[in-house]
């Protein structure tokens, strides 16, 4: 769509939009968006938490079932929030993405950090390991978590051979609202099947899931009819999604909040102005999306 004029792109998205929300209203269907949080702006996004203060359940490995345990980060403040599972890579543990799970539930997110159920796991066990926390989250964690949650509101995100788990999740769950595969690595290189609005970070550094290889035909390969984007760390490693100096968790939060939440006021952070202005901590040129969103 870049060819097309952006004021024309604008207003025929915008048009689509109108017509899209009032056919919708006419037939009742579709959550409402949810708004939860103050209006953002960039130096919102860039704070190393948001405006929830949070509480934190742990998930013993004994009492989980499908996999290995993990911490739940929730807002202390009652409401219904979406729910999000985040798996770690290979040979690692929860620790080492426990700051995007707290970061994403200062924002309104109920999210779980999981242990895979040996760290060994490949991608496919950690697709129905993401899936299974989701439904401890949902349908058997303490009361005060389940009051939180919406469970028409999920999604998934992970790290390395989480992102590839997160990819599948995503391809074999459509009901799902959004995924968030960070550096992923997978065998399986074909996602042409996913309906879930999915946002791909990859690192220009990275010798473990080469972007050549991993992220960019993961990106490249799921539909032009699924909302995607692909943001490419600048000076990034493999290891870069177990650190905050990056853009990783303000684009983790814009992604679920416009679509797990279907919280619009996000998009520009996402296709408009300010993601423009931010977008230059990617790699000049690399970022890709299929905008307006
Ligand atoms: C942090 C994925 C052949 O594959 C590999 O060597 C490999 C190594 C590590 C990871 C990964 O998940 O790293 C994340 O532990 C694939």
């Amino acid at each position: 769509m870049k060819h097309i004029p952006s004021p024309f792109r604008r207003w025929h998205a915008c048009l689509a939009k109108a017509a899209l929300a009032s056919s919708l209203a006419l037939l009742g269907v579709g959550a409402a968006a949810v708004e939860n949080g103050p209006d953002p702006s960039s130096s919102f996004l860039n704070a190393s938490s948001g405006p929830y203060r949070v509480s934190t359940d742990n998930v013993s490995s004994f009492s989980a079932r499908g996999f290995g345990g993990g911490t739940i980060y929730y807002p202390t403040t009652s409401g219904q929030y979406g729910v999000i599972a985040v798996s770690p890579g290979y040979t690692a543990s929860q620790s080492s993405i426990a700051w995007l799970g707290r970061r994403m539930a200062t924002h309104g997110f109920v999210v779980i950090t999981i242990d895979t159920i040996t760290t060994l796991d490949q991608p496919a066990s950690r697709a129905t390991q993401l899936l299974a926390a989701l439904d401890h989250v949902v349908n058997r964690s303490s009361s005060t978590v389940r009051s939180r949650v919406d469970s028409s509101r999920q999604a998934v995100a992970g790290h390395s051979m989480g992102g590839g788990g997160s990819l599948i999740a995503a391809e074999d769950n459509p009901w799902l609202k959004a995924a968030y595969p960070m550096t992923p690595w997978s065998i399986s290189k074909n996602f042409s099947r996913n309906r879930v609005p999915t946002m791909i970070i990859g690192a220009d550094g990275d010798t473990i899931a080469n972007v050549y290889t991993h992220a960019r035909p993961f990106y490249d390969s799921l539909p032009s009819s699924t909302a995607k984007a692909y943001g490419e760390l600048n000076g990034g490693s493999h290891f870069s999604p177990n650190f905050t100096n990056t853009p990783i968790g303000r684009y983790a939060v814009s992604w679920m909040k416009r679509f797990v939440d279907g919280d619009t006021r996000y998009s520009p952070y996402l296709c408009g102005a300010p993601h423009d202005a931010y977008a230059t901590r990617f790699v000049f040129d690399r970022y890709q999306e299929n905008c307006d969103y």
